[in-house]
């Protein structure tokens, strides 16, 4: 029974994962997406909070370049100069609150609050 032998793994897994409750934290991770739009040289919002391991999406709405970074302590990341339409994934590990800004505008700024 080939057919049998072959469904048996993937079915059983799926049956282990929901019954654990995995499936849904893994899914409700993997959805767990948050869009900050670079809008007029301001971060909308300016204020985020979400999971540790979640993704940020930065997209940028202006019609010229940003850059989006951070130095506080557990997020320091730099990911260089972004054109305009573009949208950049970024993940927070830890959990803290960080400060996120522009390097070609320096009065932009995002507050990060990541929990665990
Ligand atoms: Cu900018």
């Amino acid at each position: 029974m080939k057919q049998a032998g072959r469904w048996r793994f993937p079915t059983l897994l799926i049956a282990v994962m929901a019954l654990s409750g995995f499936a849904a934290d893994f899914v409700l991770a993997q959805a767990a997406e948050t869009l900050v739009y670079q809008r007029d040289i301001t971060f909308v919002p300016e204020r985020i909070e979400l999971k540790a391991g979640s993704p940020v999406v930065f997209v940028n709405d202006d019609r010229f370049g940003h850059n989006v970074y951070s130095e506080t302590s557990g997020a320091d990341f730099d990911i260089g100069r972004q054109p305009a339409g573009q949208r950049t994934p970024v993940v927070f590990r830890r959990a803290g609150t960080f400060e996120v800004r522009c390097r070609i505008h320096p009065k932009m700024r995002l507050e990060v609050v990541v929990s665990s």
